[in-house]
This record gives structure tokens, sequence and C-alpha cells, in this order.
């Protein structure tokens, strides 16, 4: 108890901090020509090919570096789940009714690639991140794992993640409920793959969060959008007091990182 005391005390002395700057943060928002400002954006995945998966992904961008934090759930069991920002085509998810040339209309990668368009960053666990890593199966989360990630990439694909054209996609999908990838059909992106290991199994457009989404009211008649970009960070944290400390710790990390790029 005593501990949990202590390790609480720099949250409570943040959110006083942030009560001095007004409830908004905007006041550390503003006033910053040449820093990089930090957008946090959100998809929410929903199934494709009746996988039955689903799952969230928090994105950070700050500069060139992009934290990817995703829960899911659904995805087969003790398989691994090759898992992209894809960016391009109409940066949207396919209909998930749409008729695909695998299996049974099962939707097949290259059935997609006119919604998402190619692979930008290879959501990995370790290692490279590059597309050429869009199927280093050893290398991304085994079933619903947790996944979070800081990774670097190019000033155009940072920006294309900003400007809302990102999309996550999930792929591996059971389709037979064999309780693994296989099957004759054969993936349209390695043929050494069954289709099952590279269909999209889950997909969700990256957008920029809401000020919707703020549990507390008055900040919503706040002073403008850049101030739902600060508080989006704390909106991951949930409710309550510790959403306003979490804003706080944000906000001051934020100030903290742009004084050194001075
Ligand atoms: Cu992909």
């Amino acid at each position: 108890m005593r501990t949990t005391t202590k390790r609480l005390l720099p949250l409570f002395a943040a959110t006083a901090v942030l009560g001095m700057f007004g409830a908004s943060g905007a006041a550390l928002a503003e006033g910053h020509g040449g820093g990089h400002d930090a957008t946090t954006l959100e998809a929410h995945l929903t199934e494709l090919n009746d996988s039955g998966a689903s799952g969230t992904a928090w994105v950070t961008v700050e500069g060139n570096e992009v934290t990817v934090k995703m829960e899911n759930t659904g995805l087969l069991a003790g398989s691994p789940h090759a898992q992209h920002i894809h960016i391009g085509g109409e940066n949207q998810c396919p209909d998930p009714d749409m008729e695909g040339s695998g299996e049974d209309g099962a939707i097949q990668v290259s059935d997609a690639h006119h919604d998402y368009g190619d692979i930008a960053t290879s959501l990995t666990t370790e290692g490279d991140t590059s597309p050429d890593s869009g199927l280093a199966v050893d290398r991304f989360p085994v079933g619903d794992d947790p996944y979070e990630r800081t990774i670097e990439v190019s000033d155009e694909v940072a920006a294309d993640i900003v400007d809302g054209k990102g999309v996550i996609v999930i792929h591996g999908v059971d389709h037979n409920g064999s309780g693994e990838y296989d099957g004759d059909v054969v993936s349209d992106l390695d043929p050494e793959l069954p289709s099952e290991a590279t269909d999209p199994a889950a997909c969700g457009t990256l957008d920029v969060s809401q000020m919707g989404a703020w549990p507390e009211g008055g900040a919503e008649t706040g002073s403008g959008t850049t101030a739902g970009i600060e508080q989006s960070g704390a909106m991951l944290a949930g409710g309550g007091l510790l959403t306003a400390a979490a804003a706080g710790a944000f906000a001051l990390r934020r100030r903290s990182t742009e004084s050194t790029q001075v």
C-alpha cells in the first residue's frame, strides 16, 4: 500500500501542473513552432473472412517515431499473425462481404490491395519493420498476444499515417477450422505458404482520436483541435483521475522532449 502511494505521487503532482495550464492542456500545445507534435490515432479492427477476429490499435506518431499498441481477440491461437500498416489504394478496408479469389470466395491479399494498398510497415516483434519483413512469420505475434513497439518510419510514411491514410491489417485465417494454417489453396503472396497464413483476418483504418472520447465533457468546449491531440494520449488510460494524471504526464514528457530539440 505504501509503495502504491509513493508511485502515485508523481502522477498527482503532474495533475496539479496540468491544472495550472488549464484543463485542456492547450497552453502547453501552443507557442512552439519547430518541434514535432505528437498525433494519436486509433483503429477499430473488424473481421474479414468471417475470422471472428477483432481488436483495437493505438498509434502515436511523433516525428519519425511511431508507437503501436494493439489488443486483439479471436485470432487463431498458437499461430503467428503477420500484421502491417498498409498505405495506398483507397486507404480503406475491403467490404467484408466482397467475393474474393480464394477458396469459397475468401478474400486474399491481392483482392484487398485495391482498398488498402501496399505494406508500409511490418509490425514485427523485433528486428526489421520494412515491407521486406511482411511475411517474417517468426517475428509476428502469436494468437491474441498483445503488441507494443516503437518503430522508426520515413517522413513520408509518418506524414501519411498522420493524414489518416494508414490501415492496420492482421493476417492469418483458419478457414477450415483445423487449428492451423493448411489447405490446398496457396497464398497469392508466397506460394510456399497456404493461403490461410496470409489471408486478411481483421482490418481497421487509423483515424485521429476524437474529442468525443474524452470522458469529462468540459474539455469538448475547450480551445480547439490542438487540445484534442494533446489529450489523446490520456484517452488510452481510461477514465477518472488517472486519466487526468496521465494527461499531465503526457504533456510534461512532451515539454521536456521539446526543450532538448531546440
Ligand atoms: Cu498486411
